[in-house]
């Protein structure tokens, strides 16, 4: 690692960057993810594809990225998110004709398969094995894998209550899949994913404004910066004096058992021990070079702020906003982002809240419901009464949809979940398809004129 001071200085340099040197800059400091290649050759095809029939395609970033401690990477940091809103949200657009380049973190949720994965939704507990058949009937269909007597052997099979929820998804998985609808392009890292942003919003310039961007991916802000990071895994005690230091990383046993900092209950580290101090360096911005180099012309962009001070989070949208000039940012609190959201558009009255009504909330073990509509009444310096919202309150547009059922969209439910439940990206996407149509639509008058 380099001294504070040289840190210091080179940080303070990046900072007086135009963003097209910070973006060279950051590029140029780091290997293309392996992976990019091909996924730009998929990316090229599935785009030129849909331009032929004149499809739109959103982009869709879900899932947090890692932030590496060493470049033979054994630790990282990282963050809170599966990847729902990214994964929900793609289904709906798919629902609305779009087509989907799904961006996201290896192993989050997918669009579809998240009914049936991960813990909460173990694909396990929707099936069952049949009565097996008699030992003299026919093993025809009842697969032993071909060794011996499957007359033991029942059918597996979607168990009777998930029969009609399950179809339907595996519809609609199908048909996204047979007219090449979804594009899946997994990465790991802040690094993959700036580097694959940059690739995939270039490769979908001929769409134009046929294109929209989702940027629901939970970026990380901080990251160590390639030229200080360690090559190898680093050691948490002494390095024994007189050895290698691979040889070592594996013999532990030539450091006394007192030496070795256990946790945070000892009353005092080691003195041979080390204390971790990480140092982290600002994530460049680059949705500046989004908005103005990378994307396509007259193509819409969305990007999402995360806070989770109620009285912070509309000025810290609308901040976003106006700093990087793009279309929408989707503001939403960690404890209540399942059942409201807040758009921020440029126009001076441009907020509008979006919540799924009470009585529709999904269950959520990490949300706290008497959180919603805080941060619509909070502002920094606000005095008065909290609104707590009633199922009259502040809906917008979303009410009316929710009550005529939408677009028709019936969201799927997950094991467990009650039927009356609603997603809130059934309310947002038809609101954004609205807002993109609108864009669509000035962009063909004015090439008119
Ligand atoms: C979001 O705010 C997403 O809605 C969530 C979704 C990450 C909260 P889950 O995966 O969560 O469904 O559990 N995403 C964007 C967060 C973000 O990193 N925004 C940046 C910022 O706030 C700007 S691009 O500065």
């Amino acid at each position: 690692m380099s001294s504070t001071s040289a840190r210091s200085s080179s940080s303070e340099d990046l900072q007086n960057l135009s963003p097209a040197e910070a973006e060279s800059h950051y590029f140029n400091s780091y290997p293309p993810p392996k992976a990019l290649k091909n996924h730009e050759a998929l990316a090229r095809a599935f785009i030129s594809y849909h331009v032929e029939s004149n499809r739109r395609v959103v982009l869709v970033t879900s899932g947090g990225t890692t932030v590496p401690l060493e470049n033979q990477t054994v630790r990282f940091i990282d963050n809170f998110s599966a990847g729902t809103r990214g994964a929900t949200s793609a289904e709906y657009f798919l629902q609305e004709g779009y087509a989907v380049i799904f961006l996201h973190r290896q192993f989050s949720l997918l669009p579809y398969s998240r009914h049936y994965s991960h813990s909460t939704n173990c694909f396990l507990d929707f099936m069952d094995e049949e009565p097996a058949p008699s030992s003299s009937s026919t093993t025809t269909g009842f697969t032993s894998g071909g060794n011996g007597d499957a007359s033991d052997h029942g059918r597996i099979v979607v168990r009777s209550e998930y029969q009609d929820q399950m179809r339907s998804v595996l519809r609609k998985y199908r048909y996204a899949k047979q007219n090449n609808l979804l594009l899946l392009l997994p990465f790991t890292t802040v690094t993959e994913y700036l580097f694959e942003l940059r690739s995939l919003a270039k490769i979908m310039r001929p769409l134009g404004p046929n294109a929209l961007f989702y940027l629901a991916a939970a970026v990380s802000d901080f990251f160590i910066p390639r030229d200080r990071m360690a090559e190898h895994k680093i050691q948490s005690s002494e390095v024994p004096a007189g050895s290698s230091s691979s040889k070592d990383a594996s013999d532990s046993s030539a450091i006394a058992e007192s030496d070795i900092y256990t946790g945070h209950n000892d009353p005092q580290p080691p003195t041979h021990s080390k204390k971790l101090i990480i140092d982290l360096d600002p994530v460049p911005k680059f949705l500046h070079r989004l908005v103005d180099g990378w994307a396509p012309d007259g193509s819409m962009i969305v990007s999402f702020k995360l806070e989770t001070d109620p009285s912070l989070l509309v000025n810290k949208a609308r901040t976003a906003l106006q700093r990087y000039s793009h279309h929408l940012v989707i503001g939403n609190l960690l404890s209540t982002r399942k059942w409201e959201v807040v758009f921020v558009t440029p126009e001076p009255d441009g907020e509008r809240w979006i919540r799924v009504p009470k009585s529709k909330r999904s269950k959520s073990i990490s949300g706290v419901e008497n959180q919603v509509g805080l941060a619509e009444g909070k502002r920094p310096g606000d005095v008065g009464e909290e609104m707590v919202p009633t199922e009259q309150q502040g809906h917008g547009q979303g009410q009316g949809q929710v009550q005529t059922g939408g677009t028709g969209a019936e969201p799927e439910q997950g094991q467990g979940e009650s039927e009356n439940e609603i997603e809130i990206e059934s309310l947002i996407i038809p609101e954004l398809v609205k807002m993109h149509s609108e864009m669509i639509a000035k962009a063909k008058g004015e090439k008119k004129k």
